[in-house]
């Protein structure tokens, strides 16, 4: 054969072989508002921790008052390891901490005030639990996080220019030595009241202008491109209204900032829910403590939430679209109480157990009408969330062939939320082989809805989108 024949060949070859590759996949037109891929990542997190440790752990309070001396602060056998080697084994994917809380007592030596760690006995002064805390994520591979208190009850100048000029230096004292930081936690508190370097008085501040966010966001974001910001409306992610773990059944990413000046109650119920016309993608996120308070008080040693409890808050949290962030507060010695840990670990094994083992994996798919011929129903059972399928309808259908005949107690659902938010109204039934049951009916699905079924032995499961934005494009649908 000659080199051109062999080249001809060559060529044809590669042509048919292109020829056979999978064909692209076509993605329907996004519905607006979209996360963005900072987001995007955020809501994979699923689950991570808070941390709540100042002088309010030696003095038994939940607001320090900000005269606490920093010769309180003196953990005995403090062990961060302990603490974030524990998170990592539960299925924990960051972890959040507050550097100061509003008493204003630094877990880091700030060079902006005398107020810290450097003044206790703590490892004689020497010590940086904002380093150690930031070294064990790093060695742990969980994501670090700031919380740094607005409010500071400690400081003189609090309410006064200079304050907010402090509060920033803080911030680039952090930023600069402690990242990367994947979310700061903006905290709204501010009970007026306070130690003030003496002043022992109330003070009131105009918590819309007085911190200038904008100024201070725009500062960390040079800092730190890839920052999400908390705080309870926003800008990327929203508090969710309450402190009990519960998200609302009806749950869109969706918000318009400019609503939420209405009565505390409304606002709360909004946070709790946001809006379907929302005009920006800024999620809920869970925050509770697995305690009463969220700081350790010895008290509370008999009040610890249950494995069983947690996991409630988990379907609540996480099973409606949103981010949990638990609260574990280490005790006086400096470590996650011993049963903290063991109902951390029975939280665990309850989420393993009951929603990891999914009897759809080798079903078959059928479903209504798709969006074009590039989508395949098989996607919605591959396991992989990056895969999706796409309908051609605002009312759709899919129905799942189990292998065989299964218990089923837990359902979950999930919409590719890269191309926004759509489901309205959904329904989903079971065939036991005589007859089609409903089991389930919800609103919302968003990242992720975990439905928790009165169990049932299903041979096929259909889910029946009832009513959406726009046609629904599903990424996973699980059973177990
Ligand atoms: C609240 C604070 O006042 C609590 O002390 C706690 O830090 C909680 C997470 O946020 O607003």
């Amino acid at each position: 054969m000659t080199i051109t024949r062999i080249s001809f060949f060559l060529s044809a070859a590669v042509l048919f072989l292109a020829g056979c590759s999978p064909r692209p996949v076509k993605s329907p037109a996004p519905v607006f508002p979209l996360p963005t891929q900072q987001q995007l990542s955020w809501h994979e997190l699923e689950t991570y921790a808070f941390i709540h440790f100042t002088t309010n752990t030696f003095t038994g309070k939940e607001w320090g008052y900000g005269d606490e001396s920093p010769s309180i602060f003196n953990p005995s056998g403090l062990d961060v390891d302990q603490w974030v080697s524990t998170l990592k084994e539960t299925g924990f994917k960051a972890v959040i901490l507050t550097a100061k809380h509003h008493d204003g007592f630094c877990l880091w030596p700030s060079a902006y005030t005398d107020h810290t760690v450097a003044a206790s006995p703590y490892k004689n002064g020497k010590g940086d639990i904002v380093r150690e805390v930031s070294d064990a994520c790093k060695k742990y591979g969980l994501k670090f996080g700031i919380y740094l208190s607005p409010w500071d009850r400690n400081r003189a100048d609090y309410g006064k220019p200079s304050y907010v000029t402090y509060y920033r230096n803080q911030l680039k004292e952090l930023f600069a030595n402690y990242g990367p930081v994947f979310e700061m936690w903006f905290d709204g508190a501010n009970g007026g009241d306070g130690y003030y370097g003496g002043a022992r008085e109330k003070r009131r501040i105009d918590g819309s202008r007085y911190y200038d966010w904008p100024g201070t966001i725009k500062m960390v974001r040079e800092m730190e491109p890839n920052i999400l910001f908390f705080s309870d409306a926003g800008p990327d992610i929203r508090w969710v209204g309450n402190e009990r773990g519960i998200a609302g059944e009806t749950n869109w990413n969706n918000l318009t900032p400019d609503t939420l000046y209405a009565g505390k109650a409304r606002i709360e119920k909004l946070l709790g829910t946001g809006s379907e016309n929302g005009s920006q993608w800024i999620p809920a996120e869970v925050d509770v403590s697995i305690r009463p308070g969220w700081f350790y008080h010895a008290e509370e040693d008999g009040k610890v939430k249950t494995p069983e409890q947690l996991f409630d808050i988990y379907l609540s949290s996480v099973g409606r679209g949103s981010n949990l962030l638990l609260n574990i507060p280490p005790d006086r010695r400096g470590l996650f109480h011993e049963k903290d840990v063991e109902y951390l670990k029975g939280f665990h094994r309850l989420v393993e157990e009951r929603l990891s083992h999914n009897l759809l994996e080798k079903a078959k798919v059928k479903t209504s009408a798709s969006y074009d011929k590039t989508q395949k129903a098989s996607r919605l059972t591959d396991g992989d969330p990056q895969t999706f399928w796409a309908a051609k309808d605002v009312q759709a259908n899919v129905e799942i062939t189990l292998p065989q005949a299964a218990e089923i107690r837990y359902i979950q659902l999930s919409e590719y939320i890269a191309l926004g938010q759509r489901v309205k109204a959904f329904e989903v039934e079971a065939y036991d082989g005589k007859k089609w049951t409903s089991v389930a009916r919800g609103t919302t699905i968003g990242y992720k809805r975990i439905l928790k079924i009165t169990p049932v032995t299903a041979r096929k499961l259909r889910i029946k989108v009832l009513d959406a934005k726009a046609p629904a494009v599903l990424t996973e649908i699980k059973a177990n």
